[in-house]
């Protein structure tokens, strides 16, 4: 069979690579116009912002060829961004056109009652058809979705376009197309290669569907979906891996207390490390395989080790994210070292290079910490965005969904009746914190350097900037055990409306709970619980599902 994948250079096309080697299919690339008549079948499986995928097909020359070879008849699975450019337009880039081959514009979620981007797993509704395909798909499980724009269901209003409509999914109150299906063509808006083993299953529907089967059976009248009051929506459980070579040279997962990843004694009498030897809880890669064996929704992977100052020598860590996206099906986020750098033979590097190596290698999205904090300190001086920091560059190139931006800050205490600048952000203490006040204040290089910039601005000056979810760290909580600090992420997510990660503190199944209920995050990462085997992963999601929240299935 002649399995081709249209690669449009920007996106992350490993992932799919990796399911079909899992299944144990091969394929080509389409590098050239021609490799259409070579293709028997063909995947698109785009990531990103939609220009950009326009863009560079018609560049290369493979825009029209690509829908020559859609109305020729032979099958066609596009993702994301390759089901989007089967429309006509999309108004995340007016300036540019689609295929055309829907008839119907892809529009900007409403972000005022729900963060947008979508971001993690929802369920899907199938629809009825006359062929009764379901293409693997199945109303009881979950998939995974990150995207700001979606197609909207209206069959009341658009019969045309919801007769290609093959499932729906409900995000907030909107019901939206998540696949559409006519004759040759499958898309689904969600990612299979990244819904672990229910996407897969997908995938091998599709792969293993003869052409004959793919029916043109005519089109079944749609009817309207009203909104639930309530969407499939989960909350996300994600398992972090902080990454560092140890004093032997090895990268190994570490863990920190207050982010000091040492042990408290020193590795041998007579060394003279500040501190022990870095703490080692275990490989990069199997840990990643437990976790997602365990049924984590999601891994991140955060580079903290100390010789990430260029993508040449940061090679070692290439090939863990490159191995680990062999072993998961579930989204990967690379963190550390997003950044400008020079390697040692002098090339310089920008961050969209570097980022665009870790994409390459497997990851689904990459998380800036330091040069977050630079970069908005420049906008709040020259008064607006210059289109050149990291967050700008790589959420143009591959959709603000794949940009994360980590914030680690840091308590400042203060009197309580402190009138400085930050007032407007100050926390009184309750409880055992009764008679204390504080501020957030933003740091870089993992906590090593104080910035004169609190939590707030930061949030909401990425946000401006163009970051599609923020990971919020507490260097106060961190490695302790003691749960979220609650206080900071309400403060955040009253000021931002893209999703939030809440980050450190987790010690049980009942904290991911509190967070959830208390704060309305999407997601909540904890590091040291699951390294140290102490709270599974399936007993975070029974708790939440016991009190009343989604959790995937
Ligand atoms: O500045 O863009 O190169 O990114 C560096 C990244 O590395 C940042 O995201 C920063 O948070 C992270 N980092 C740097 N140094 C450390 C360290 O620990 N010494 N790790 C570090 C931060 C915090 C979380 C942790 C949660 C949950 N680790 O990643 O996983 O706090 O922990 P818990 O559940 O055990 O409480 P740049």
């Amino acid at each position: 069979m002649g399995l081709f994948f249209l690669d449009y250079g920007a996106g992350n096309v490993q992932s799919l690579a990796n399911s079909l080697k899992k299944l144990g299919y091969d394929f080509q690339w389409i590098t050239s116009p021609d490799d259409f008549h070579k293709a028997t079948s063909l995947i698109f499986p785009g990531v990103g912002a939609f220009e950009s995928a326009i863009v560079a097909l018609e560049s290369r020359g493979l825009l029209d060829p690509l829908r020559e070879y859609i109305k020729s008849g032979k099958p066609y699975f596009g993702i994301c961004i390759g089901m989007q450019v089967l429309f006509e337009a999309s108004t995340e880039s007016p300036k540019v056109k689609g295929l055309g081959i829907i008839p119907c514009v892809i529009d900007l979620f409403d972000n005022s009652d729900k963060a947008v981007p979508h971001i993690g797993w929802n369920s899907v509704d199938l629809l009825d058809s006359a062929d009764k395909s379901d293409e693997g798909l199945d109303s009881s499980s979950d998939y995974y979705f990150v995207h700001s724009y979606r197609a909207p269901y209206d069959p009341d209003n658009n019969p045309a376009t919801a007769e290609w409509a093959h499932s729906v999914t409900q995000y907030g109150q909107e019901v939206f197309i998540a696949s559409v299906r006519k004759g040759n063509v499958f898309g689904a808006q969600f990612h299979p290669e990244k819904s672990g083993e229910a996407g897969l299953k997908i995938i091998a529907a599709w792969l293993g569907e003869s052409e004959a089967l793919r029916s043109n059976a005519p089109p079944t009248p749609r009817v309207s979906r009203p909104p639930r009051s309530k969407d499939g929506l989960t909350k996300r459980i994600v398992a972090c891996m902080d990454v560092r070579s140890n004093d032997a040279g090895d990268l190994v997962v570490t863990k920190g207390d207050q982010y000091d990843v040492r042990e408290k004694t020193p590795s041998a009498p007579g060394k003279t490390e500040i501190g022990g030897a870095v703490r080692n809880l275990g490989k990069p890669v199997a840990l990643a395989a437990k976790y997602y064996a365990a049924g984590a929704d999601e891994l991140c992977l955060m580079n903290i080790t100390s010789f990430r100052h260029s993508p040449l020598r940061d090679q070692p860590m290439l090939a863990v994210v490159r191995a680990a996206a062999e072993e998961v099906f579930v989204p990967l986020t690379i963190g550390g070292g997003i950044k400008d750098t020079t390697d040692p033979d002098g090339t310089r590097r920008s961050a969209l290079d570097v980022a665009s190596l870790y994409f390459r290698a497997g990851a689904d999205k990459v998380s800036i910490a330091s040069e977050a904090v630079y970069a908005v300190e420049r906008m709040l001086k020259n008064g607006g965005p210059d289109g050149t920091s990291a967050i700008e560059t790589i959420a143009h190139a591959y959709g603000r969904q794949a940009v994360v931006v980590s914030i680690d800050p840091r308590r400042v205490y203060v009197d309580p009746n402190y009138d400085g600048p930050h007032k407007d952000e100050l926390i009184l203490g309750k409880g055992d914190e009764e008679g204390k006040a504080w501020w957030y204040q933003c740091t870089t290089s993992g906590g090593r350097e104080n910035r004169d910039l609190s939590v707030v601005q930061l949030a909401k000056g990425v946000e401006k900037l163009g970051a599609g979810e923020l990971v919020l760290n507490s260097i106060d909580r961190d490695g302790t055990g003691k749960g979220f600090d609650i206080d900071l992420i309400q403060l955040v997510r009253r000021n931002v409306r893209i999703p939030m990660i809440a980050s450190s503190g987790a010690g049980t199944a009942a904290h991911f709970v509190e967070v959830f209920h208390k704060t309305g995050v999407e997601a909540a990462l904890a590091a040291g619980i699951f390294h140290r085997g102490e709270v599974g992963i399936d007993e975070i999601k029974n708790a939440v599902s016991v009190a009343g929240l989604n959790a995937r299935r």
